[in-house]
């Protein structure tokens, strides 16, 4: 083994698995408020080019604690080097009748080489029967460290603290479900200087985090800049007859496609972010609105005055005095994007981007769209989308729920992409307009 191991030991549903889940950024791991989901022992890696820089191990949670302990403690005053081999013990004769299935589950691991993570939830009071387990833990002699989790709205950390100080060098809190990418490294350095033998490889393990993190930024902002291109520069060429039979259908086709690219756009961003399963699809929040309806435009779109605004005042004047934040309901108009909220996407209300133009005698085109506030809507969609993945973790069950009501986005920066999402519709962006556009969006991201 060629790399750190850690095994997530604890009480029933103390949120083991959702830190699991976040450390190893597998958003597959079975995480439910039902004790005893976890009911085997399994490995987890932190994997980035085929290299597995960490292990962790969920287990399920203690069931007989006391019980086990007393038989432990039934050997006497073992001393010390001694009673790593009692667990051994335990391991070998006490684990066919099935009666510690899940002490079991958890020991095993520890004995084959993996580093103690003690998950305690500190937002409900500490009690005594905490402290078998504790005890059974210090009876595997290997290096240790406690996470407080909060999964409720106590605030109990006082009392843990004074408890978990006498058994683990190390005590931290960590919140699966909102850790942010700093404070998943700020956990890993306390592991490294709790197994100090794996330090050198922890280390490693922060630094592809770091990088992997960088990346993904970047790579999210150009894929989001290819997207908006491809869509503003989209149209449909026909010839007539098929437009004259069937007007509205070609409208439709227009929309579908737009709304594929997007959908594309948003599994691309999902994968990118390692989120497999279908949690966070556009059904959601207020993605929900399709793209052409007013709702969407309202949400998503600029308002009247500030397109009004990007359009008219020259690039001399914004770049001077008048640089100022648009504050307050602005490109973001302030909108709560929130799971379930939502309502059909009702096709109405923006019709008129999607105009049929006649070119020539028996052909017909649909697209570009010609309103200036369409690029905004993309975009504003987009990033709202991958903000959401970027804030929330693997752990997160229950879908993201964001405020978009601050929002610094500068008039200049507003008329820059306005000008950009010109040249795209037009056809005439010259290469070094895809990097300009990824780093706005960079900015918008951050
Ligand atoms: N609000 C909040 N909920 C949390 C947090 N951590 C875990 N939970 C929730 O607590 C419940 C239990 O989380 P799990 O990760 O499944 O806990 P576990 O310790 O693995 O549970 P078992 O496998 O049953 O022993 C789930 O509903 C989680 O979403 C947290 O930091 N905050
Ligand atoms: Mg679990």
């Amino acid at each position: 083994m060629n790399y750190p191991k850690f095994v997530v030991v604890g009480h029933p549903n103390k949120g083991k698995s959702s830190i699991v889940a976040t450390l190893t950024l597998n958003d597959t791991i079975a995480i439910s408020d039902t004790p005893g989901t976890t009911k085997e022992a399994r490995s987890f890696y932190l994997k980035k080019d085929g290299k597995v820089y960490y292990e962790l191990v969920d287990t399920p949670g203690f069931q007989r604690p006391r019980k086990l302990l007393k038989w432990l403690k039934s050997f006497g005053d073992v001393s010390a080097t001694k009673r790593p081999k009692l667990i051994e013990k335990f391991l070998k004769e006490q684990c066919e009748s099935g009666e510690f299935h899940d002490e079991c589950e958890l020991l095993r691991p520890i004995t084959e080489g993996g580093a103690i993570i003690y998950v305690v939830d500190a937002s409900k009071p500490y009690s005594p029967e905490y402290e078998d387990e504790m005890e059974i833990l210090r009876y595997t002699a290997k290096p240790s460290l406690a996470i407080l989790n909060y999964i409720g709205q106590g605030d109990y950390t006082k009392e843990w603290d004074a408890v978990l100080g006498q058994y683990f060098r190390i005590v931290k809190s960590f919140d699966p479900l909102n850790a942010n990418i700093a404070e998943h490294i700020d956990l890993l350095e306390a592991l490294s200087h709790v197994d100090n033998q794996n330090g050198a490889k922890i280390k490693e393990a922060i630094e592809v985090l770091k990088e992997f993190n960088s990346q993904l930024i970047e790579s999210i902002s150009l894929t989001i800049a290819k997207y908006i291109k491809e869509a503003l520069s989209f149209k449909i060429v026909k010839k007539s007859h098929f437009f004259k039979s069937n007007p509205e259908a070609l409208k439709k086709e227009f929309k579908k496609e737009i709304v594929n690219l997007e959908r594309k756009l948003f599994d691309n961003i999902k994968k990118q972010l390692n989120f497999k399963i279908d949690r966070f699809t556009i059904k959601s929040n207020e993605l929900n609105y399709d793209i052409f309806s007013q709702e969407s435009k309202e949400i998503f779109g600029l308002n009247k005055e500030k397109l009004v605004l990007i359009s008219t005042l020259s690039s001399a004047a914004v770049g001077g005095a008048i640089d100022f934040a648009v504050g307050g309901h602005s490109f973001f108009l302030g909108s709560l994007i929130g799971a379930g909220i939502g309502f059909a996407g009702a096709m109405y209300g923006y019709d008129e981007i999607s105009k049929i133009k006649f070119i020539g005698t028996d052909t017909v085109q649909i697209g570009p769209v010609e309103d200036p506030n369409f690029g905004f809507i993309l975009l504003n969609r987009a990033v709202t989308y991958a903000k959401a993945l970027l804030n929330t973790t693997h752990a997160n069950k229950k879908g993201v729920v964001i405020e978009l009501n601050s929002d610094e986005t500068k008039l200049r920066t507003l008329q820059n992409l306005n000008k950009l999402h010109k040249k795209f519709k037009e056809g005439k962006d010259k290469e070094e307009d895809l990097a300009k556009y990824a780093n706005i969006a960079k900015n918008l991201l951050k």
